[in-house]
C-alpha cells in the first residue's frame, strides 16, 4: 500500500484546485469581500441586509447587550413570505419558475412565483380561518411536496412559527416536539412516496395525537390517496379548506426579531433541542450565503439542494435562501435509487441543473454504486457543486469533482449547523483555491477560530475546538423554553464565544479542517484521534465506499478502534483478506496506533435524516450493549442488519 496517503497528506492537502478563470471572472463574490467585512464587520452586514425588503428600516445593526442573545437589525420590520414571494411578482418575475417539482414516481409540477403567491395566500387565509394567529406554533409533518413549502410560507406570512418534523420520524418524536413547543395545529399528508411505495404519514400523526390532546386540528394534504383513519372533530382536508380561499392576502410586517421557526436538533444524546430562528437576521444570512457560496444567477441557474426540507439545509437552501433570491430550484420527493440508481443524474439532465448541493453520504453511496451510472447522463449543465452535513473525505471530494463535476466545477465544502442558520465556513467558489476535505475559511463577516482547552487559538496544525468569536445574523436566539440549556450548551465553555461542539484544526495555510463532533473523538493509549481521519484513510482505499469508526472500551488501551466498512460494489465479495488488507492499510497510512482492533463489513450504516453516521449506536454494538434510541434514524432497520451480522460472525 505504498500509494496510500499519509495522515499528513490527509489533513495537509497538496492537491489544490484554484477557481477556473472563467468561473472567477463571472463570480458574484470577489476577493475584496473579505477585506470589506474585515474593515467594518457590522457595516458589511448592514450592506448585506439590502438584499431584503424592509417594511420599516432598522436603526441598529446589532444589539449584543443582552449576550448571548443577539438582536439583529433592530427596529426593522419585514415579512419573510413577502420577501420570498410577493416582491418577485411585484418586480415582474411572476412567470419565473420557483420550483420544478419531481415526484419519486415521475409526476411533475412546475410552480412559478405567481403560482407560489396564489398558493401561499390561500393557505394563509385558510390558517387564519382555522384560528391560527401570530405567535402560534404550527407543526408540519410532510413529504417533499410543494404544499410543504406553501405551508411553511403561509406560517411565515402570519408570523406563526413553524416547526417542521422530518417525515421519517416516529409518532413519539412528533408527540415530543408538539408538546415541547405547545403546538395546537398540525399540517400533514396522507402519505408520501419512498422507495417506490406510499409510506404513511397521517397514520403516524394519528398515533402521536393520542398523546397530544391540545392539538385542535390536523390539516391533511392528499398525496398518495391511500386509506387513512379520520377524526371528524379534528381532521380537515387541505383541498376542502384551502382551495376555496381567496387568492390574495395582505402580509403584515413583523419585528426583525419575530420568531420564524423552531427546528429540533436531536443531538447525540438527550432531549431534542428546539433551536429558535428569528426573521430578519436569518433571511439576511441565508440570502447572502446563497448568493456568495452558490454564486446564484437567478435568471439562468437551476439550483438543486438534494436534501430533505425537514433538515435545516432544506429550510435555508430549498426554501428561504433560494426564494429570497428569486432563484429557480428543483424539489425532488424521493430517494436516489428509485426507480433506478441514475435517478439524480436523470433529474440533473432533465432540468439542466447548474448547481447541486448534497451530503457526503450521498456521494459515498454513488461511489459505492460506481462511476458508470452518472457517466450515462449528460451532466454538462453543472457548474458548481456543494457538500454539507459531515466532513467530506478527500477521496469522496475528488470523486465528486471528477465524476459528477467533470473536473470543471468548483466544489464548496460548507460547514454550518442548525444553530448557525446559514453557512459559516466555506470556500468562495470564484476566489478560493480549494483543498479536498477542507471547508477552507470563515465567510466574510464570520469570525471563527480553533481554541485549545484554555481558550487560546491553537498553533497551525494543531487540533482543538471550533468556535465563533463574534455574533452573526442567522445565529440561533435561544432553545425554545430552555434558556438555561442554551447558555450552558453553547456559551459556557468560553466567555462570550460560541462553542460549536466540533473538533477542528487549522493547517499551515490557515485553512480549517472540521474533524467531527467532539463527543466522537477517540482516545487510544492517550493519543487523541478524530474519527474523520481514520475514516478518510479507509475511504481512500479503492475497495471502500464508506466507513465509520468508533472507540470501544478496552482494558489495555482505554479505547480500541472498531471500524464498520461498506465496500464498493466492485469489491463486494469481501472476505477475511479484505479485512486484513484494510487493517494494514490504516496502519501504513496513519500508524500502528490507529490500526482498528476489528473491522466489520456491513451493508449499510445507521444515519440520521441528514446522512450523519450515528456512531453512538455503533459504539453500543462494539461494546455489546443493547442499542440505544433509534427514533431519529432515517431507516431504523439498518441496526437490525448490523446486529444480525455481529451475531453471525
Ligand atoms: C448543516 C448541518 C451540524 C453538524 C456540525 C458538524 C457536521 C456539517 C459539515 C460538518 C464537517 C462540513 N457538519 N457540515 N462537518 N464538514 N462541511 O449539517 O446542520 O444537522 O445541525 O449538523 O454537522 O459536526 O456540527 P446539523
Amino acid at each position: 500500500m505504498t500509494n496510500s496517503p499519509t495522515i499528513e497528506e490527509l489533513s495537509h492537502e497538496d492537491r489544490i484546485f484554484p477557481p477556473p478563470e472563467e468561473f472567477a471572472a463571472q463570480a458574484n463574490a470577489k476577493a475584496d469581500e473579505y477585506d470589506k467585512a474585515a474593515a467594518d464587520r457590522l457595516g458589511y452586514w448592514a450592506e448585506q441586509a439590502k438584499r431584503i425588503t424592509w417594511d420599516t428600516p432598522f436603526d441598529t445593526v446589532l444589539d449584543w447587550s443582552d449576550k448571548p442573545t443577539a438582536q439583529w437589525f433592530v427596529g426593522g420590520k419585514l415579512n419573510a413570505a413577502y420577501n420570498c414571494v410577493d416582491r418577485h411578482v411585484e418586480n415582474g418575475l411572476g412567470d419565473r419558475v420557483a420550483y420544478y417539482f419531481e415526484g419519486e414516481s415521475g409526476d411533475t409540477r412546475t410552480i412559478t412565483y405567481a403560482d407560489l403567491l396564489r398558493e401561499v395566500s390561500k393557505a394563509a387565509n385558510a390558517l387564519t380561518e382555522l384560528g391560527v394567529k401570530t405567535g402560534d406554533r404550527v407543526a408540519i409533518y410532510m413529504p417533499m411536496i410543494p404544499e410543504t413549502v406553501f405551508a411553511m410560507l403561509a406560517c411565515a406570512r402570519l408570523g406563526a412559527p413553524h416547526t417542521v418534523i422530518f417525515g421519517g420520524f416516529s409518532s413519539s418524536a412528533i408527540a415530543d416536539r408538539v408538546k415541547d413547543c405547545g403546538v395546537e395545529f398540525v399540517i400533514t399528508a396522507d402519505g408520501g412516496y419512498r422507495k417506490g411505495k406510499p409510506s404513511g404519514l397521517k397514520s403516524v400523526v394519528d398515533e402521536a395525537m393520542e398523546d397530544c390532546p391540545e392539538v385542535r386540528n390536523v390539516l391533511v394534504v392528499r398525496r398518495t390517496g391511500q386509506d387513512i383513519d379520520w377524526n371528524d372533530d379534528r381532521d380537515l382536508w387541505w383541498h376542502d379548506v384551502v382551495d376555496r380561499q381567496s387568492e390574495t392576502h395582505t402580509p403584515e410586517a413583523f419585528d426583525s426579531e419575530h420568531p420564524l421557526y423552531i427546528m429540533y436538533s436531536s443531538g447525540t444524546t438527550g432531549k431534542p433541542k428546539g433551536i429558535l430562528h428569528t426573521t430578519g437576521g436569518y433571511l439576511v444570512g441565508t440570502s447572502f450565503t446563497h448568493w456568495a457560496v452558490f454564486d446564484i444567477k437567478p435568471e439562468t441557474d437551476v439550483y438543486w439542494t438534494a436534501a430533505d426540507i425537514g433538515w435545516v439545509t432544506g429550510h435555508s437552501y430549498i426554501v428561504y435562501g433560494p426564494l429570497a433570491n428569486g432563484a429557480t430550484s428543483v424539489l425532488y420527493e424521493g430517494t436516489p435509487d428509485t426507480p433506478h440508481r441514475g435517478r439524480w443524474w436523470e433529474i440533473v439532465e432533465k432540468y439542466k441543473v447548474s448547481i447541486l448541493y448534497c451530503a457526503p453520504t450521498a456521494i459515498r453511496q454513488f461511489m459505492k454504486w460506481g462511476r458508470d451510472i452518472p457517466a450515462k447522463f449528460d451532466l454538462n449543465s453543472l457548474r458548481l457543486l456543494g457538500s454539507v452535513g459531515e466532513p467530506i473525505n478527500p477521496e469522496a471530494w475528488m470523486w465528486y469533482r471528477e465524476h459528477i463535476g467533470g473536473n470543471r466545477c468548483p466544489v464548496v465544502d460548507t460547514w454550518w449547523q442548525t444553530e448557525n442558520g446559514s453557512i459559516l465556513i466555506s470556500p468562495l467558489p470564484g476566489v478560493t483555491a480549494t483543498k479536498p476535505g477542507s471547508a477552507m475559511r470563515p465567510l466574510p463577516g464570520i469570525v471563527a477560530d480553533v481554541f485549545d482547552d484554555e481558550g487560546n487559538s491553537v498553533e497551525p496544525g494543531n487540533g482543538g475546538y471550533l468556535v465563533v468569536k463574534e455574533p452573526w445574523p442567522s445565529m440561533l436566539r435561544t432553545l425554545w423554553g430552555d434558556e438555561e440549556r442554551f447558555q450552558k450548551t453553547y456559551w459556557s465553555q468560553y466567555p462570550e464565544v460560541y462553542f460549536a461542539g466540533d473538533g477542528a484544526k487549522i493547517d499551515r495555510d490557515g485553512d480549517f479542517w472540521v474533524l467531527g463532533r467532539v463527543d466522537d473523538v477517540l482516545n487510544v493509549s492517550g493519543h487523541r484521534m478524530s474519527t474523520a481521519e481514520i475514516e478518510s484513510a479507509l475511504v481512500a482505499h479503492p475497495k471502500v465506499a464508506e466507513a465509520a469508526v468508533v472507540g470501544a472500551q478496552d482494558e489495555m488501551t482505554g479505547q480500541a478502534i472498531e471500524a464498520f466498512v461498506i465496500l464498493r460494489e466492485s469489491a463486494a465479495d469481501g472476505g477475511d483478506d479484505v479485512v486484513a488488507e484494510l487493517r494494514n492499510h490504516v496502519r501504513s497510512a496513519i500508524g500502528p496506533i490507529a490500526t482498528p482492533r476489528s473491522i466489520m463489513l456491513v451493508p449499510d450504516l445507521p444515519k440520521t435524516r441528514s446522512g450523519k453516521i450515528m456512531r453512538r449506536l455503533l459504539k453500543d454494538v462494539a461494546e455489546k450493549r443493547e442499542v440505544g434510541d433509534v427514533t431519529t434514524l432515517a431507516d431504523s432497520s439498518v441496526m437490525d442488519l448490523i446486529q444480525k451480522g455481529v451475531s453471525e460472525s
